[in-house]
């Protein structure tokens, strides 16, 4: 169960966790109309600090462009208020949701409502279970596809795209799969309801293609960056279905599920059924740097002790 803070930040003030409300005629309720992120803050050796801060603001404000939802704050000013928030509710580490919806005002699908800028933290764990990163999960192809270009923007992390990703959750949890990935709208890989997916065949790393109705993750960047650097080749391209069964590893990328191995796909195992040997590299590569172990060659981490750098 989710463990209240104290604080959350809502349109340039901090406010209780028990105030932080809206009406039920708010516009999302009704028509989805939010855009959101999911960010962590990592304890690292020299205090907390936020992953990729940046990257995570410019894809929330693009969010809200997608959707001609304005948004008053700079970028500065929202990664501020989540170094302070962490600093306000004494947290080590935690994740952070920043959300963007349309409030209360007129009710009909044409917006004429307020913005509503909120940003909440807590300690989270692990995603997919404690076990998972080491030992992988069982996973199933899910029978819902994932939305179809011209329907909903993928590129855009809106509240409503989750109705998709739920119906792909709870299908798989019925069926006693960790998770389900979803196919695009022409049968090939695209995601799992909350995260990206990478297959390793013959040393190479492939990932569906932005085009394939797949968020643009900015784990999936990380792991695409930090393959280039450990000389592992990266190739994006159409997957099709059964690259799955026949593939030497499969894995999942996000903030959430951070690196999380894949060791079966609909019951057919995955290489020898565990983590392979790419997955864990890569693995390590991504918590050296999460954890402060080795430097922060890319500049990824936002210490939230001090001021924030230029340019975020
Ligand atoms: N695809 C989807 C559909 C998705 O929701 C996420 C993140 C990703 C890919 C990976 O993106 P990134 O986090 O930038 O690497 N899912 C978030 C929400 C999870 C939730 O259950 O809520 C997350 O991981 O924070």
């Amino acid at each position: 169960m989710l463990k209240p803070t104290e604080k959350i930040w809502h349109n340039g003030r901090f406010i209780n966790w028990d105030d932080a409300k809206i009406h039920v005629l708010s516009h999302v309720t009704s028509y989805g109309s939010s855009v959101f992120e999911g960010i962590r803050c990592y304890a690292t050796s020299s205090g907390p600090a936020i992953f990729r801060v940046r990257e995570h603001i410019r894809r929330l404000l693009d969010s809200a462009k997608i959707y001609r939802i304005d948004v008053k704050y700079q970028s500065a000013e929202l990664a501020e208020a989540m170094a302070e928030l962490v600093r306000l509710n004494h947290l080590e580490s935690c994740y952070f949701r920043p959300i963007v919806l349309r409030g209360y005002g007129d009710v009909g699908v044409l917006p004429n409502n307020p913005t509503e800028v909120y940003i909440a933290c807590w300690e989270w764990g692990k995603y997919l279970g404690e076990e998972a990163l080491a030992k992988g999960v069982d996973v199933c192809v899910s029978s819902w596809t994932r939305i179809a270009p011209n329907t909903l923007p993928a590129l855009a992390k809106a509240g409503a795209n989750y109705m998709n990703s739920q119906l792909i959750r709870m299908e798989a949890h019925t069926n006693g799969y960790a998770e389900g990935i979803a196919l695009d709208e022409s049968g090939y890989v695209s995601e799992g309801s909350g995260e990206n997916v990478f297959v390793v065949r013959d040393g190479k790393l492939l990932t569906p293609p932005l085009g394939a109705s797949v968020l643009p993750g900015i784990t999936r960047d990380t792991v695409i960056e930090l393959a280039a650097s450990l000389g592992i080749p990266v190739v994006e391209t159409i997957i099709p279905r059964e690259m799955l069964y026949i593939a030497d590893e499969v894995f999942f990328s996000g903030t959430a599920a951070e690196i999380t191995p894949i060791r079966s796909v609909d019951r057919i195992e995955v290489g020898k059924g565990s983590r392979g040997p790419i997955t864990e590299k890569l693995q390590k590569a991504f918590f050296d740097i999460v954890s402060g172990n080795v430097p922060d060659r890319f500049g990824w981490l936002m210490p939230v002790g001090k001021n924030v750098p230029v340019g975020v």
